[in-house]
């Protein structure tokens, strides 16, 4: 992988993070459910319903000018005017209403990724009509799975993504184990130009290829590398043991993560708390795909940062590893040791069972002079038809392996919506990677083997992160269940 042509750019950090809100609120009846633990770095966002159980909010999506860098506004799309959008912020089995705007002027759907919703709910162009410029819909859900997930643009994906169209969405468990503090970081990169805008959009070469890299990393909104660049920081006692989550909204990029400077466990993956955390040494996130770290301050440890590692080109165009500083935490104080956190028991779905095995096979080509990524050989033509292909149809609640095969070179994050997965095997070789997932990366000529159980029923759609893989083919549906017959009356 390349981090090439990675002009670096004066950044400094003029977006704050507030905290979410924290979501008490009055009621009657039964006894309201305690409030939400605080989770700080995304702007939090108004609770329209004052039931405990309903959190009801205004979205909307537009162009909006933010101060990236100093003395320029930079212009983006965003929700509710911010980088990220705001924190969609409840606990499983709360409704969620979003009564989203589109005040932008081109069409887009949102895609709430990871949650195991009704797939009218989905925000998948497929199902959905295109909210066009100046129109509403409203999403209504219920979220049935505690965890860190993320909303997305599903139209028009290269550009809208790139300009900023993404937010957090975290689930907190019935009995959210206690932690000092909890902290959300969405990781994503954007490629600026010398005004410090979003840069033009390549339609061949390796920006197809391998899909959009950035030149400037953000976190939180912030840019966090380049001259001026600094991590997101924020002060952290010792003794403390906090929760932290990390969502990677990249086009393309990924990388490893680590912690310097704390004892620090890996407790969640995309869907949710793992049976039994492991240390965390590194771990690769690719685009689409969360982790949640337990994080202790070391006893002699002035800071704790969270890091990037990244392959860029050193000046003699050689591929060389280097650390990129996400997030500093300064410590500060002393607090009682806290107390080990009590995790609910999560017991996973066996992947020790007998399963048909399904292979699809990851590719890419040129068409008549286009380039095409494929999925067992064909490609969905998105762009304004949503003309999607229907590959497999699955029994709900029956086991099911899929062999995904890259024959060529890009990395594909291949995403699953609406279900969870396991991964078991990579080039027939069983791994450790444990714990519940949406989103799985299937590097460049290798197989990736999944267990799943396509728990929920519906017309789904699978494809590549990478919106460039996406949008120009390797994007699919499948169904789940008996077919609903209304569905595709547009
Ligand atoms: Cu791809």
């Amino acid at each position: 992988m390349r981090w090439s042509s990675c002009v670096l750019f004066c950044a400094a950090a003029l977006l704050s993070c507030s905290d979410a809100d924290n979501g008490t609120k009055p009621t009657s009846g039964p006894p309201p459910p305690p409030p939400l633990p605080t989770v700080e770095g995304l702007a939090g966002i108004e609770d329209l319903n004052p039931d405990p159980t309903i959190l009801e909010v205004n979205l909307v999506a537009r162009a909006n000018t933010v101060p990236l860098f100093p003395g320029d506004e930079t212009r983006l799309l965003n929700y509710n005017d911010s980088l990220p959008g705001p924190l969609l912020h409840a606990r499983v089995g709360d409704r969620i209403i979003v009564h989203f705007r589109n005040e932008m002027n081109e069409s887009t759907v949102v895609h709430w990724h990871g949650l195991r919703i009704s797939d009218k709910m989905d925000g998948s162009p497929m199902i959905q009509n295109p909210v066009l410029p100046g129109e509403t819909f409203t999403y209504d859900f219920v979220v049935p799975d505690a965890g860190t997930y993320w909303y997305h643009t599903h139209l028009h994906q290269i550009q809208q993504f790139e300009y900023g169209l993404y937010g957090g969405i975290v689930v907190h468990e019935k009995e959210a184990p206690a932690f000092t503090a909890e902290r959300i970081f969405v990781g994503d990169d954007m490629r600026i130009n010398s005004a410090n805008q979003i840069a033009p959009f390549l339609t061949s070469g390796p920006d197809i290829g391998r899909g959009r890299i950035g030149n400037t990393l953000l976190v939180n909104g912030k840019v966090i590398s380049g001259e001026g660049g600094e991590p997101v920081t924020f002060t952290i006692p010792r003794g403390s043991v906090e929760r932290w989550r990390f969502v990677l909204a990249t086009n393309a990029l990924s990388y490893d993560l680590q912690i310097r400077g704390a004892e620090a466990r890996v407790i969640a993956t995309d869907g949710g708390l793992l049976p039994q955390p492991f240390p965390l040494d590194r771990v690769e996130i690719a685009p689409g795909q969360r982790f949640e770290f337990e994080v202790r301050p070391l006893p002699d440890a002035d800071e704790v940062a969270l890091e990037a590692l990244i392959l860029v080109l050193d000046e003699n165009d050689n591929v060389v590893e280097m650390p990129f500083e996400l997030a500093r935490g300064t410590v500060e104080g002393e607090i009682e040791e806290a107390p080990a956190p009590e995790y609910p028991v999560v017991e996973l779905p066996s992947t020790k069972v007998d399963a048909v095995t399904h292979s699809w096979a990851l590719s890419g080509g040129v068409v008549d002079n286009e380039v095409q990524f494929t999925i067992n050989g064909k490609a969905a033509f998105v762009g304004d038809t949503h003309e999607h292909v229907l590959i497999e149809t699955f029994e709900p609640n029956v086991p099911v392996k899929i062999r995904l095969s890259s024959n060529v070179s890009p990395a594909h994050p291949f995403h699953i919506h609406g279900q969870f997965f396991q991964i078991i095997a990579r080039n027939g070789q069983p791994v450790f990677e444990p714990g519940l997932r949406d989103t799985v990366y299937v590097r460049g000529a290798e197989t990736a083997t999944i267990l799943s159980y396509f728990e929920n029923p519906g017309r789904w759609m699978v494809h590549c992160h990478i919106s460039e893989h996406s949008e120009k083919g390797m994007m699919a549906d499948i169904q789940v269940g008996p077919p609903d017959e209304e569905e595709h009356a547009h």
